[in-house]
């Protein structure tokens, strides 16, 4: 007798899921061969932000602006109110923050970076501490640059990819009682929390502990801004671990959570479902006014902040599409078919995995470079090498330099992100870089490492150049 071949939900002791959306326009992959690959890479210095998009097959470097818009998206595009003020589109945006995530009063910018800028500069006095959990690239620079010293306040259990726990995004409110010991009220512009937390893997925070934080800064007078950027996959894993919210949907939970800040700046690249856009929205009328002047400045009029009425329409509908159940549970579903091919073999990366990416971790993968051979962004030239598949470092040279002190950031976390884009790719696509990632693991002992032959001075992960040791 045979054997009956089992499906991978079968497997698991369960019925399979699928994406709850069929394919309607398909975007030809384009096929490299090695040579190809090597002169590429050689020409992008080592570096998968610098490679060209025709020259990958797999594209793993983010999630986003990447994901695929719906066919209800692409005719809200068609309704664009390319008006330059009050555009109609503009409304439908404010309505969807207003219904999904609660905030009162919205500042649309063209990406969140846009949004943390005009937010740092608002509520950052020069000399005043941010504490967060886990820093992220842009973010910490734009409050470093309206003078502001960001301090982690995660907890511990963040930093150590072997750690289980269900919500390693938290924030140690130990952590933030020592820091106002220290400084004072005065001396905190605002807490910081990043819903799920990208450097950490896309770990999430729990509603008891932004509860908690919630009274904690009513207590001691202080601001909670929220990076709201993938808020519905945090939302997931609340429905998925926390007690108490096993029934209620994904998007009631996303409301709750929001509903303990007091504000929120977005990269609607990511959850929103969109290639372009972002916000800040804050419930306070007086720096709403500050914002809504402030925007007018650096991105555009307050009511498209960058945008085109299309993309605004595209997003407004994206919000909608991205709180739905089913949506979530695909999304991060796919994120762990792949996540779990990977642990069949044994390779190392963050655990539990998180929402939106699997992070190799390349401190285990490269057990013989040390950090300053950069062993994450070794692990992505590698992969690239090996298939075509563009991961991206998030490691020492995404940390950047302490600009006080000049020297390299050193953080624990050596990692090498696998990201998913939203309704881009196939179950099947994700078996084949399970099998790149394989055969890198497998070849793992001949690699030297790089070295780093320039470095630019702000977010130098996106432009370094690197040689082979
Ligand atoms: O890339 P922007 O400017 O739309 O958004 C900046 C940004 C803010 N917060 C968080 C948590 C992010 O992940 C983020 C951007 N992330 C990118 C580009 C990424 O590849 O993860």
């Amino acid at each position: 007798m045979t054997d009956t071949p089992r499906t991978f939900g079968q497997q698991l002791g369960r019925r399979s899921w699928a994406e709850p959306w069929k394919i309607k326009m398909v975007e030809p992959l384009v096929m490299t061969e090695r040579p190809d690959r090597e002169r590429a890479l050689r020409e992008a210095g080592h570096n998968t932000f610098l490679l060209r998009s025709r020259d990958v097959y797999i594209d793993l470097l983010t999630d986003s602006g990447t994901s695929a818009m719906s066919d209800r998206q692409w005719a809200g595009m068609m309704l664009g109110d390319e008006a330059y003020a009050g555009s109609e589109n503009f409304f439908h945006l404010e309505d969807a923050i207003q219904r999904y995530y609660g905030y009162r009063h919205l500042v649309p910018t063209h990406q969140g970076r846009g949004a943390e800028h005009l937010l740092s500069r608002t509520v950052i006095r020069p000399g005043q501490y941010v504490p967060g959990n886990m820093y992220f690239t842009t973010t910490r620079l734009h409050q470093e640059m309206a003078g502001g010293i960001f301090t982690d306040v995660i907890v511990d259990e963040a930093h150590d990819p072997t750690h289980p726990g269900d919500f390693k995004g938290n924030v140690d409110l130990a952590k933030l009682d020592a820091l106002l010991a220290r400084v004072g009220a005065a001396g905190i512009a605002y807490v910081s929390l990043a819903a799920t937390v990208n450097m950490a893997g896309g770990q999430p925070v729990s509603m008891a502990n932004v509860r908690a934080l919630r009274a904690w800064c009513d207590r001691h007078g202080v601001k909670l801004y929220l990076d709201a950027t993938r808020a519905v996959e945090n939302a997931f894993f609340i429905q998925e671990r926390e007690a108490g919210y096993a029934d209620r949907p994904v998007a009631a939970i996303l409301k709750e959570f929001c509903s303990y800040t007091d504000g929120a700046w977005m990269s609607a690249k990511k959850d929103s479902l969109v290639n372009i856009g972002g916000w800040v929205a804050v419930n306070d009328f007086p720096l709403f006014e500050e914002l809504r002047n402030l925007v007018v400045v650096f991105e555009g009029l307050h009511t498209y902040g960058g945008l085109a009425g299309r993309d605004m329409e595209a997003m407004a509908i994206g919000i909608a599409e991205s709180v739905q159940d089913a949506h979530m549970r695909s999304r991060i579903g796919q994120v762990r078919y792949l996540g779990s091919l990977l642990q069949q073999w044994g390779i190392p990366m963050m655990e539990p995995i998180g929402g939106h990416a699997i992070f190799l971790d390349a401190r285990r993968f490269y057990p013989q470079l040390a950090q300053d051979a950069f062993p994450a962004q070794t692990l992505a030239a590698e992969l690239y090498l090996d298939s075509g598949i563009r991961a991206m470092e998030r490691g020492i040279v995404s940390a950047g330099r302490d600009p006080r002190t000049g020297d390299h950031h050193r953080p624990q976390l050596e990692l090498t992100r696998l990201t998913i884009p939203r309704r881009v790719y196939t179950q099947a696509h994700m078996d084949v870089i399970a099998e790149s990632v394989k055969a890198v693991y497998d070849a793992r002992e001949r690699v030297r490492g790089l070295r780093m032959t320039y470095e630019p001075k702000y977010l130098r992960f996106f432009q370094a150049r690197f040689e082979a040791l």
